[in-house]
C-alpha cells in the first residue's frame, strides 16, 4: 500500500496542554507520525510519497472562507496583541450569547471559531494544517486513479474540525476534505467510517444533511468522553441525510468484542448505502495503553479490524487521526493496514 507523508507536520507543536487542571507537555506531539512513519518503513508496507499542492479550492469545499482566512492569519494577529506563545481561547459563546457575530479582537476570534481550550494555533500551524489536507488529497488522488487502497499519514488529525470551527487538536478536517474530493472527481457516494475512539463531531456536522455521504463513528459515549456534545445513537441525519448518520457510542472500559459488534453493523450500513469510495478515519486511541481514552483493544486486534474493512471490497483511503500512546501507535495504526492487504 502507498503511504503519504509530509515532514511539515513538525511545524506545528504546542508548548503545552491543559489537561485535567494541569499544564502538560502536548499529547498531540509531531513523535507521533515520526513512530507511524518509522512502523511502515519498518513493515516494508510500501513507497512513501511526498504530498501534491492542490491549494485552497479543496479546502473551501468543506470550510467556510472566513474560517480558511481566520486560520491562515490567526498567529500573526496573536503574536502582534499577546507575543510569540500559544494561541489559546479562553472563552465560548454559549446558550443565549450571539454566536453568529465573528468578533474583531483576535481574542474573541479564536473563541469564534473554536470549540476547546485544547488545541494550540502555533507559528507553524497553517503550514502544517495545509500539509496534512494535502496529504489527504494526494492519497485520494492516488485511490481515485486506481489504486485498490491509499495511506494519508495526516498530522495534525482532523476528525474534530467541523465546516468553521476548529477543536480536539484538529483544524481542517482531512477526512471530509478527502470525502468531498472522491465526490468532485465524479464518485456518486461516499462512505467515511471513524474508528478514532472520540466522536468524529466534525466530519459528522459537514454531512449531517446529505444524502450523498454516509458517516459512520464508533467512540466513547458522548455522557462521558470528549467531545461530550455529539455522537449520541439518535443521531441520524436530516432532511436528505435522514439514515445517512450512524453512531456508535460505546462506555468506558468497552473492549473488542463490543467494539467489533459495532464495527460490523456500521460495515453493513456502508455496504447497503451502496458508496463507491470509503474513507477511514483512522485513530488508535482505542488502544488499552493510550494516555487519555479508555477502551481496551489491543495490538492483536488492530489487523482484524483492518481485514473486516477489505471485505467491503470498495476503494479505500486511510487517513490518520488519533492515537497517543506513542511506543504502539506505529504496530496499531500499520497493523490495521497490515490486516487490510492480507485480506484483499
Ligand atoms: N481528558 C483526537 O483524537 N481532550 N482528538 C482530551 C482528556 C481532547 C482528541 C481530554 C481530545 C482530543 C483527534
Ligand atoms: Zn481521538
Amino acid at each position: 500500500m502507498l503511504s503519504v507523508y509530509s515532514d511539515d507536520h513538525r511545524l506545528h507543536h504546542g508548548t503545552a496542554e491543559l489537561i485535567d487542571g494541569k499544564l502538560l507537555p502536548p499529547f498531540e506531539k509531531p513523535e507521533r507520525a515520526d513512530i507511524v512513519l518509522a512502523r511502515v518503513r519498518e513493515v516494508g508496507l510500501g513507497e512513501v510519497r511526498p504530498p501534491r499542492g492542490f491549494g485552497r479550492a479543496p479546502l473551501a469545499r468543506v470550510h467556510a472562507g472566513n474560517f480558511l482566512t481566520f486560520l491562515e492569519t490567526a498567529w500573526e494577529a496573536w503574536v502582534a496583541e499577546h507575543g510569540a506563545y500559544d494561541a489559546l481561547p479562553l472563552v465560548w459563546a454559549i446558550r443565549g450569547l450571539r454566536s453568529d457575530r465573528e468578533p474583531e479582537a483576535i481574542d474573541g476570534k479564536l473563541s469564534y471559531f473554536s470549540f476547546d481550550a485544547g488545541t494550540p494555533i502555533t507559528a507553524g500551524t497553517w503550514r502544517a494544517v495545509t500539509a496534512s489536507a494535502n496529504v489527504a488529497l494526494t492519497g485520494q488522488a492516488l485511490v481515485a486513479g486506481g489504486e485498490r487502497a491509499a495511506f494519508a499519514l495526516c498530522r495534525p488529525p482532523g476528525h474534530h474540525a467541523a465546516r468553521d470551527y476548529y477543536g480536539g487538536y484538529c483544524f481542517l478536517n482531512n477526512a471530509a476534505i478527502a470525502a468531498q474530493a472522491f465526490r468532485d472527481g465524479g464518485a456518486g457516494k461516499v462512505a467515511v467510517l471513524d474508528v478514532d475512539y472520540h466522536h468524529g463531531n466534525g466530519t459528522q456536522s459537514i454531512f449531517y444533511d446529505r444524502g450523498d455521504v454516509f458517516f459512520a463513528s464508533i467512540h466513547g459515549d458522548p455522557r462521558q468522553e470528549f467531545p461530550y456534545f455529539l455522537g449520541y445513537a439518535d443521531e441520524t441525519g436530516a432532511g436528505d441525510g435522514e439514515g445517512c448518520t450512524a453512531n456508535y457510542p460505546l462506555a468506558w472500559g468497552s473492549g473488542m468484542e463490543l467494539w467489533s459488534e459495532a464495527l460490523d453493523d456500521a460495515c453493513g450500513k456502508i455496504a447497503g448505502f451502496g458508496a463507491e469510495a470509503l474513507v477511514v478515519s483512522l485513530g488508535v486511541d482505542t488502544f488499552k495503553d493510550d494516555p487519555i481514552s479508555r477502551f481496551r483493544l489491543e495490538s492483536g486486534d488492530y489487523p482484524a479490524v483492518g481485514a473486516r474493512l477489505a471485505r467491503l471490497g470498495l476503494p479505500t483511503l486511510f487517513v490518520m487521526e488519533g492515537g497517543y500512546a506513542v511506543e504502539e501507535i506505529g504496530i496499531n495504526a500499520v497493523g490495521v493496514l497490515q490486516g487490510f492487504e492480507g485480506a484483499s
